[in-house]
C-alpha cells in the first residue's frame, strides 16, 4: 500500500477501528477519513452510496458493527441482525461500485458452528448448526464475508475477510451487562475493590473456553493483510491463546488487585464450550499475534482506569 493513498476506517471510534486507525499512522500513513455514526449512518444505502461518491477512497477497513457480548446478543437477536447486514451489505457493495481498490472486512470467531472441530479451521464454516446466543450477529458476519468473497472470485475485486477471536483493549466497552467479559469483569472487579466488596459473580459455570486476542495485534494483523493479501479465502486471525473462565477471572482478579472470592452464576448463559481457532494460514503468510494475555490484560486495566478518570 502506498502511504499516502487514502484510506477510510468504518468503525474508528469502536475498539478495533481506533486500533487499526493507530497502527495506520504508526507506520506512517497520513490520508485516513472517517465518519461519526452521527455523520454518516451505515445502515443507510443512499448516504452509503453518496459518501463512497464524494470521497473515493483507495482502500476500505470495514470495522463498523452493532457488537456486544453474550447477554446483549441473546436479548437483541433483531438488532444484531438487520443493523450487521445494513452496514455490511451497504459498505461492501458502494465500495465495489465506487472502485475502491481493496476493502477488508472484519467478522469473528462465532461464525463457525457450535460444535465445529477445534481448533477452528477456516474450512468448517456452513457445516453445521450456529451457537443459538450468537446467531443473529453470525448470521450476518457470514453474509459480509460471503459478499466480500463473491465480489473477489466473481469481479476480481481485492476485497478480503479476516476472522479475529474474542478481542480485548482499549476503547473497550465496559457496560455492566452488553459488553464482552474481559471488559466486564474488569469493571465488575475494580468496583467491587473500591466498594470492599467481599464477593464478584461471574456469569456461568466458568468452564467455557475461550481465545483472546489484544486489539493491537489484530490492528497488526489488518495493516498486514491490507498490504499483502488479496484472497477470496478468509483467514482466521487468533492467538492460540486459550482459558477457561473461571481462569480469565482469577487473572483479572490480580490484575485489579481483588482479593476477595469468586461465585459463578449459573442461570446466565455458558455460550459455546470452545472457540479457539486455527490461525496456521495467516501465520505462514507471516504475521504472529505479541501481546500476553497477562500483559494485555494489565493494558487493558490501565485503559479503563485512564477512561474512568475522563468520565
Ligand atoms: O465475552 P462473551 O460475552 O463472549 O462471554 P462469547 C464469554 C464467556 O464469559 C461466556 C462468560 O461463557 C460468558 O458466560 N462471562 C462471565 C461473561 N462473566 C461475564 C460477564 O460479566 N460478561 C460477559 N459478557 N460474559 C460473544 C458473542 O460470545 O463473542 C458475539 O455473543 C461475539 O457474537 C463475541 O462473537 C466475540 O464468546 O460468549
Amino acid at each position: 500500500m502506498n502511504q499516502s493513498e487514502k484510506i477510510y476506517v468504518a468503525g474508528h471510534r469502536g475498539m478495533v477501528g481506533s486500533a487499526i486507525i493507530r497502527e495506520l499512522r504508526k507506520q506512517g500513513y497520513q490520508n485516513i477519513v472517517f465518519r461519526s455514526s452521527q455523520e454518516l449512518d451505515l445502515s443507510q444505502q443512499t448516504k452509503v452510496e453518496q459518501f463512497f461518491k464524494e470521497e473515493r477512497p483507495a482502500s476500505v477497513v470495514l470495522a463498523a458493527a452493532k457488537v456486544g457480548g453474550i447477554l446483549a446478543n441473546s436479548e437483541q437477536p433483531t438488532e444484531f441482525l438487520y443493523q450487521n447486514l445494513m452496514i455490511a451489505s451497504n459498505v461492501i457493495h458502494a465500495a465495489a461500485t465506487a472502485g475502491v481498490e481493496k476493502l477488508l472486512f472484519l467478522g469473528s470467531s462465532c461464525i463457525y458452528p457450535k460444535f465445529a472441530a477445534q481448533p477452528l479451521q477456516e474450512e468448517s464454516l456452513l457445516t453445521g448448526a450456529l451457537e443459538p446466543t450468537n446467531e443473529a450477529y453470525a448470521i450476518a458476519k457470514i453474509a459480509g464475508l460471503k459478499l466480500t468473497e463473491y465480489y473477489n472470485r466473481q469481479h476480481g475485486k481485492k476485497f478480503i475477510s479476516a476472522m479475529p477471536s474474542n478481542l480485548y483493549g482499549p476503547e473497550d466497552n465496559y457496560h455492566p451487562d452488553h459488553s464482552h467479559v474481559i471488559p466486564g469483569l474488569i469493571r465488575r472487579f475494580h468496583e467491587a475493590k473500591i466498594n470492599n466488596a467481599p464477593v464478584v459473580k461471574v456469569w456461568g459455570t466458568g468452564t467455557p473456553l475461550r481465545e483472546f486476542l489484544y486489539v493491537d495485534d489484530l490492528a497488526e494483523a489488518c495493516v498486514f493483510l491490507l498490504g499483502s493479501y488479496q484472497g477470496a479465502q478468509f483467514l482466521n486471525v487468533g492467538s492460540g491463546q486459550e482459558v477457561t473462565i473461571q481462569n480469565l477471572a482469577q487473572l483479572i482478579a490480580k490484575t485489579v488487585g481483588f482479593s476477595g472470592s469468586v461465585q459463578f452464576d449459573a442461570s446466565k448463559p455458558d455460550g459455546t464450550p470452545r472457540k479457539v481457532m486455527d490461525s496456521s494460514k495467516i501465520q505462514q503468510l507471516g504475521w504472529k499475534s505479541k501481546t500476553s494475555l497477562d500483559e494485555g490484560l494489565k493494558k487493558a486495566y490501565e485503559s479503563f482506569l485512564q477512561k474512568s478518570k475522563v468520565s
